[in-house]
């Protein structure tokens, strides 16, 4: 028997359709999506397990120009994540024009002696007119491994993609697989509350607000049958607080009720959110406070 195990890093402008297509491939909510852009801050693994194969998805923050601290940390997480996998795929936004600096990418990445292949995201709200420009356009690039076109969302090619990125993993003629088959992301049950915390502040806020929130969780008892959870969300103005509040806390309250459904379904239990906002001015370009809420792995 073959058995198959390897590193695939997606990888792509934000909004291009990363984590939602991480999700769709483990079959598991691993990383939280929004239109927003800069939604993803860290490199997440999700982890496909198979009789044969195991496949570690890296999803990494969208490539994006850097404007503070918690910038450059998000692109030295996509530059780590290049450095040791097996397969790039790189996912280009179906309903976007492609743009010269993404073609410049992909072939930087394939003068790099990196397997590249290239993911159209989004086709299920496309017709066809639509993606084959972008086929053609991409078909000009020299050395791409594949071109696919996919939807995360209604499931389309995903299986493609998956035989593509098979053929590019290193394969063993042993089961080495790099993490336990049950596994299916490397992120503590309390990083994954803080991120569905931050995604239901990322429909909740307009504008800057949600970009300027990271959460901490002060307390996570899951000892009794509910589970009790206390957070803080920190902020970077008091004129955020207060938005993030509302009036007569209507807002944060909508915020815990949304954030509670999910925090339940994730732990199958019961839960008990509090939460409290704190103000730390220009908490972004603070490398102790970047650390404390997470953005910190020793990245160079
Ligand atoms: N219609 C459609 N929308 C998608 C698809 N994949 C992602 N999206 C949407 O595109 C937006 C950005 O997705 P996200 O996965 O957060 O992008 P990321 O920034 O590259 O991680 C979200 O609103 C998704 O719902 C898809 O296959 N079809
Ligand atoms: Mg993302």
């Amino acid at each position: 028997m073959e058995y198959k195990c390897g590193y695939v890093c997606l990888v792509g402008r934000a909004n291009a359709g990363k984590s939602t297509l991480i999700n769709a491939l483990t079959g598991q909510k691993v990383a939280i999506v929004s239109p927003k852009p800069q939604t993803t801050r860290n490199n997440i693994l999700g982890i496909l397990t198979k009789e044969s194969s195991q496949i570690v998805f890296v999803d990494t923050p969208g490539i994006h120009t850097t404007k503070n601290a918690l910038d450059k940390y998000m692109m030295k997480n996509v530059r780590s994540a290049l450095g040791g996998c097996d397969v790039v795929v790189y996912l280009v936004d179906g309903t976007k024009k492609l743009q010269e600096d993404e073609k410049k990418y992909i072939n930087n990445l394939i003068a790099k002696e990196l397997k590249v292949i290239v993911a159209v995201t989004k086709v299920d709200i496309l017709n066809y007119n639509k993606v084959y420009p972008i086929l053609a356009e991409l078909g000009e690039i020299k050395g791409v491994c594949d071109i696919i076109p996919i939807s995360s969302i209604k499931g389309q090619n995903l299986d493609v993609l998956e035989d593509a990125i098979l053929k590019y993993i290193p394969a063993s003629s042993e089961k080495n697989f790099i993490y336990p088959e049950d596994e299916y992301t490397d992120k503590s049950v309390r990083f994954l509350v803080a991120e569905i915390i931050r995604e239901k502040a990322l429909y909740l806020y307009s504008d800057e607000i949600p970009h300027g929130i990271a959460l901490d969780i002060v307390k996570f008892d899951d000892s009794d049958k509910i589970t009790n959870i206390e957070v803080d969300i920190i902020c970077e103005k008091d004129t955020h607080k207060s938005i993030i509040i509302g009036k007569g806390g209507a807002k944060i309250k909508k915020l815990g009720e949304d954030a509670r459904l999910d925090i339940e379904k994730l732990l199958g239990k019961k839960v008990m959110l509090k939460m409290f906002v704190k103000v730390e001015p220009n908490w972004r370009n603070k490398p102790n406070n970047l650390s404390e809420f997470g953005y910190n792995d020793g990245l160079k």
